[in-house]
């Protein structure tokens, strides 16, 4: 059996999540759930990023105390989780004990290895990304932070550092010897770019406590706490028992992807490997960097104001619509501009026209016609039927493997309008008022189990929807393993109706 180890980021708990953070989660879950069924062992990580500036100043902001806002907010994370259907194994918070030993015990290792030296620091400081920056990268960023174009301030610090310099050539070469490390194409692209262009500085690793105190205790220094980029990417491996638990390190690292919105591209891509590096332990397989949603073509974030709330729009369109909307919409490597004309666009068009529409009155005629219940003599696919399902069968798990979504989602919904126009050519009411009873019941057998094996095929993406598919086909056990999405698995029918997958949404 194969492992498949995935990762989300771990999210800042300043504040509640957002669609931004709904749509990292979604992505991943949907690779996890495809991974289940095709027979993996799969083990799906986030968990919530509970230290730092940024934290400690919204508890302050909130009048609460640091901790008491930290656990209320990592509860909206998990809300979030459940009503979205996120199936993960385990859910790291930093400010757990077992994640602090590993933080402290890293750096000292790195300590001991001369990797880290203390000096002054004289340059810029930006609080929102918690980065410093020097007075030339400054400069080339027009006077502004050049990961997120705030302003950044002047600061003076004595301060521990981290020597990412020392490893820049090997990661330049490792980069250049692995092109699928970073995904898609264009931010392995950007970070050559930057690599190629930039000398690599040396990495503030500590705060001082008389600054920033919500931490981990640097363990070199009782007057400093961790960089909280530090703390966090270190998630990674301390969830998975590093320097704890060598079984269950070894059973699932290195991940085998690792989820990330391009904000977080460089932390990702240069940080994260270094530390590895400088470590001795391999390096992931894969981090891939998906687009933004963006509102009236600016990032959704927190600071900005323009969120959208992923509660309101699940009270709207359901988990479902919202899940296959942001999966469907736009490719994992672009941009997105999020609108709620265009969530219910899609909803009305394929899920209530297209999906919904074809269960509805394919049960609607095996109640009508057959009480319910139907099968088949020979149980061999329609030749109308056959070219969009072999399609499906051989291509979804290709555009799965590669985060194409819409490329599966596509072959998908070919066999759903394959099936529409199937009823629309055969008019099954003719065949009744002729009374080819047994025509019509090979018929509703090809729909019903063409339904089936779609709703295998789409219960990655919407996995509630495809439970109720599977109740309605009365589908006893769960079909969610490849193995099962065959035509002619399931022999006899007893159906049972239940109202519309999707009501169409009408806007004023
Ligand atoms: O950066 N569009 O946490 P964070 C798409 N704690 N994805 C978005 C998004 C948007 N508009 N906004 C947020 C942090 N995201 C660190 C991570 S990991 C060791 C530490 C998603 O709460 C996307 O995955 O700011 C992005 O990278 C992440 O949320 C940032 O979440």
């Amino acid at each position: 059996m194969n492992k498949f180890y995935i990762t989300t980021p771990i999210y800042y708990v300043n504040a509640s999540p957002h669609i931004g953070h709904a749509y990292t989660s979604i992505i991943c879950d949907c690779l996890a759930r495809y991974k289940r069924a095709a027979g993996d062992q799969v083990y799906y990580l986030t968990g919530t990023d509970e230290h730092g500036e940024k934290v400690a100043s919204a508890a302050a902001g909130a009048g609460q105390e640091i901790q008491a806002f930290v656990d209320n907010v990592k509860g909206n994370f998990d809300d979030l989780w459940q009503k979205l259907n996120i199936t993960y194994d385990f859910f790291i918070r930093t400010t757990q004990s077992d994640h602090k030993e590993v933080v402290k015990k890293v750096i000292t290792a790195l300590g001991e290895k001369g990797d880290i030296y203390k000096t002054k620091y004289q340059g810029f400081y930006c609080m929102p990304c918690e980065s410093f920056w020097t007075p030339t990268q400054v400069k080339e960023a027009c006077g502004v932070c050049s990961l997120c174009k705030r302003e950044v301030g002047p600061i003076e610090e004595e301060n521990y550092f981290f020597r990412l310099s020392k490893y820049s050539q090997w990661l330049k070469k490792y980069l250049e010897d692995n092109p699928s490390f970073i995904q898609p194409k264009i931010r392995y692209n950007e970070v050559m770019g930057f690599l190629d262009n930039n000398v690599l500085a040396d990495l503030c690793i500590s705060r001082p406590k008389s600054r920033v105190s919500w931490g981990i205790e640097f363990p070199l220094d009782s007057d400093y706490v961790v960089y909280v980029w530090f703390d966090a990417l270190l998630n990674y491996i301390s969830a998975v028992g590093y320097d704890v638990d060598r079984d269950k390190f070894n059973q699932w690292w290195p991940p085998d992807i690792q989820l990330i919105g391009k904000d977080i591209l460089r932390h990702h891509a240069i940080f994260w490997p270094i530390m590895l590096k400088a470590l001795g332990v391999s390096l992931p397989k894969v981090i891939f960097a998906h687009g933004w949603w963006k509102v009236d073509e600016e990032k959704m974030s927190k600071s900005k104001g323009n969120i959208v709330n992923p509660y309101t729009l699940i009270e709207d369109v359901g988990v479902d619509a919202l899940r296959y909307f942001l999966l469907r919409e736009i490719a994992p490597g672009a941009d997105g501009n999020f609108s709620h004309q265009a969530v219910i666009n899609r909803l009305n068009s394929d899920l209530a026209n297209d999906l919904g529409n074809l269960v509805y009155r394919t049960l609607n005629m095996a109640e009508k016609y057959f009480e319910g219940k139907v099968s088949s003599k020979d149980g061999v696919i329609p030749f109308e039927f056959k070219n969009a399902f072999d399609v499906l069968g051989k291509g979804y798990a290709g555009c799965m493997e590669k985060l194409d979504f819409g490329g599966a989602l596509d072959f998908v919904f070919d066999c759903i309008k394959v099936m529409n126009k199937y009823i629309e050519d055969t008019k099954p009411w003719g065949l009744w008022k002729e009374k080819k009873i047994d025509e019509l019941g090979e018929f509703l057998y090809a729909l019903l189990e063409g339904i089936r094996i779609v709703a295998g095929y789409l219960y990655s993406f919407m996995p509630q929807t495809c439970h109720s598919v599977f109740r309605q086909l009365g589908v006893d056990k769960e079909v969610v393993n490849f193995s099962e999405w065959k035509w002619s698995r399931k022999k006899v029918y007893s159906v049972k109706k239940e109202k519309p997958l999707f009501p169409r949404i009408e806007i004023e």
